[in-house]
């Protein structure tokens, strides 16, 4: 899931590239953020189980970021698990300031594997950092068929395109208020048949989810729909419910439903 917004990404999953012969399983996380609600303190607890599990981690700083956020992280990686900082979106900003930021990270040279300024929008390729990744990793034979792109099911994968949707179509706080469940996928070899509910917390937020004559509704379901399309290569037929649940982001039983266990 990619959106502009912060803060979109909930859950941990796993998206596997084979690079040189190489298997590299990529975990992706919520950012680290303190903040009260349960939803939130579920995230925080993501990412820091993956920097348990995992072999490396990535630490991405935007360049517009401010360094407290990486001194954030050197804070809670207690067990010291091995790190490169990808300095993100360097195309925002002049050479000098980009210079800057980099002397500002260097002062933990001792700390990072390595500093890599990076920009998707211009330049920086893939393999060049995929090449960077594998010096690190150990050796292990293939944990998965070098076929598979996820371990994700299905259900998540759609889930979080209808999310997408969210992110990109609402305004302001409702993206965050809300989530979505999928409830049933009938796969057939012409079609994709998926049922999803968006969950909200108020009956207002509801009405502007399915805007006026449902105009909004269906801007949304008509961008999930075309990016699984893309996906599944094939038709999709997607059915958008919204359901009113107040606190689920609060409610350790609704998370759970949500697909949010909550640990403590
Ligand atoms: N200008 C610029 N924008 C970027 C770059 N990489 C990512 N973005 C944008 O940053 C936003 C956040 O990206 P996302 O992958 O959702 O970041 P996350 O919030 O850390 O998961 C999206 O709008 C991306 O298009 C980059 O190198 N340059
Ligand atoms: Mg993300």
């Amino acid at each position: 899931m990619v959106s502009h917004k912060a803060n979109a990404t909930r859950k941990r999953m796993n998206f596997i590239v084979m690079h040189k012969n190489a298997q590299i399983i990529f975990v992706d996380t919520p950012g680290i953020h303190h903040k009260e609600r349960l939803l939130n303190k579920f995230m925080l607890e993501e990412a820091m189980k993956a920097i348990g599990d995992c072999d490396l981690v990535l630490f991405l700083a935007s360049v517009k970021d401010d360094i407290t956020e990486y001194k954030e992280f050197l804070k809670l990686n207690k067990k010291n698990r091995p790190h490169i900082v990808l300095l993100t979106k360097m195309d925002l900003i002049s050479k000098d300031k980009l210079l800057k930021k980099l002397q500002e990270y260097h002062l933990y040279q001792n700390v990072f594997l390595e500093l890599v300024p990076i920009s998707i929008k211009k330049g920086t390729k893939q393999s060049v950092l995929l090449d960077i990744i594998l010096k690190y990793l150990p050796n292990h034979p293939y944990l998965y068929d070098p076929e598979i792109l996820t371990t994700e099911n299905l259900k998540e994968i759609y889930k979080e395109y209808i999310r997408e949707a969210l992110f990109d179509n609402l305004s302001d706080e409702i993206p965050y208020l809300s989530d979505v469940v999928v409830d049933k996928v009938e796969e057939s070899i012409e079609i994709e048949k998926i049922y999803a509910k968006i969950i909200t917390e108020k009956s207002s937020q509801k009405g502007i989810i399915i805007g006026k004559n449902g105009s909004s509704i269906k801007r949304i379901g008509m961008q999930a729909r075309q990016n699984i399309e893309k996906l599944c290569q094939k038709k999709v037929f997607l059915k958008l419910e919204v359901a009113v649940k107040q606190g689920w982001s609060k409610d350790k039983k609704l998370l759970t439903d949500i697909g949010y266990r909550v640990k403590s």
